[in-house]
C-alpha cells in the first residue's frame, strides 16, 4: 500500500526526533524551520518538551506554533550555540545542497542554519533531484531594489518574477527565478549574494544540510 505525501513528510519528522533525542540536554536549544514538514517535526517534539529548554524559529508562523505547545521560543541574539537545526527544503541534490524559501522565510533559515552544529533536512522523495532549479528559485530582495534585481538576475540567465502580495518577516520582497539549471550551487548562491540589494537567495550550498532525512515508499532514506 502506497504512503502518502504528508504520511512520509510525518516519516522523516518522527527520524528527525530519534536522531536528536539522544543528544539533547537539559539546556538545549533547537533551531526549528519553517513549511508543513517543519510543522510535523513541531508538533512531534511537542512529546518531549520537557527533554530540552527550547527552541529558536525561522519565521513567525513557526514561533507562534511552538508557542502553542508551550515550547519556549528565543531570540537568537540570546542563544550562543545551537547544535540541530531540522528544517524542510524544496529541493536537494545529493550532495545536499538545496534550493529553500518557497514559504519566504529563506534568510532566517539561512541565519539559524549558519548558526547550527548540525543542519538536518528533512524531506519526502519528490524533493531529491539531479540538478537544482526546478523549483523557482526565491531571492529575498530589498523593495526599492526589486527592477534593479531583477535586471541582473536577468544577466545571469534566470528569468525573475515578483511574488506579488508577499512580504518577508524582515519586511523586504521576493523575487521566485525560473528556468536556473543550477550545476554550480556555491558560485550561483555567491554571485546573487553580490548583487546590491540582495539580502539572501535560497541556494544552500555554501552552507548545506549535513544530513538529509528522506522520506520514500521503501522507508526513510538517510544521506549523508
Ligand atoms: C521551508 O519550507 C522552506 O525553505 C521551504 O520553502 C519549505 C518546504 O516546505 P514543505 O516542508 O511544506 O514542503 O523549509
Amino acid at each position: 500500500m502506497s504512503v502518502n505525501q504528508d504520511q512520509l513528510k510525518q516519516a522523516v519528522a518522527l527520524a528527525a526526533l530519534d536522531h536528536i533525542k539522544p543528544h539533547l540536554e537539559q539546556d538545549s536549544i533547537i533551531g526549528i524551520g519553517t513549511g508543513s514538514t517543519a510543522n510535523f517535526f513541531i508538533d512531534a517534539l511537542a512529546a518531549i518538551k520537557n527533554q530540552f529548554d527550547g527552541a529558536v524559529a525561522s519565521s513567525e508562523a513557526s514561533a507562534d506554533r511552538l508557542k502553542s505547545h508551550s515550547i519556549p521560543v528565543y531570540d537568537l541574539n540570546t542563544v550562543s550555540s545551537l547544535e540541530f537545526y531540522i528544517d524542510g527544503a524544496d529541493e536537494s541534490n545529493r550532495q545536499l545542497q538545496l534550493i529553500k524559501g518557497g514559504g519566504a522565510a529563506l534568510t532566517r533559515e539561512k541565519i539559524v542554519a549558519a548558526v547550527a552544529k548540525s543542519f538536518v533536512c528533512i524531506a519526502d522523495e519528490s524533493k531529491l533531484v539531479d540538478v537544482l532549479g526546478t523549483f523557482p528559485l526565491p531571492v529575498e530582495v530589498i523593495p526599492m531594489a526589486r527592477s534593479y534585481a531583477a535586471r541582473e538576475i536577468v544577466k545571469l540567465g534566470g528569468d525573475p518574477q515578483y511574488r506579488e502580495g508577499v512580504v518577508t518577516d524582515n519586511g523586504n520582497v521576493i523575487l521566485d527565478v525560473w528556468n536556473l539549471s543550477i550545476t554550480n550551487p556555491r558560485e550561483l548562491e555567491a554571485k546573487l549574494n553580490n548583487i546590491t540589494g540582495v539580502v539572501t537567495n535560497g541556494i544552500f550550498a555554501l552552507r548545506p544540510a549535513d544530513i538529509l532525512l528522506l522520506g520514500t515508499q521503501e522507508g526513510v532514506k538517510t544521506i549523508t
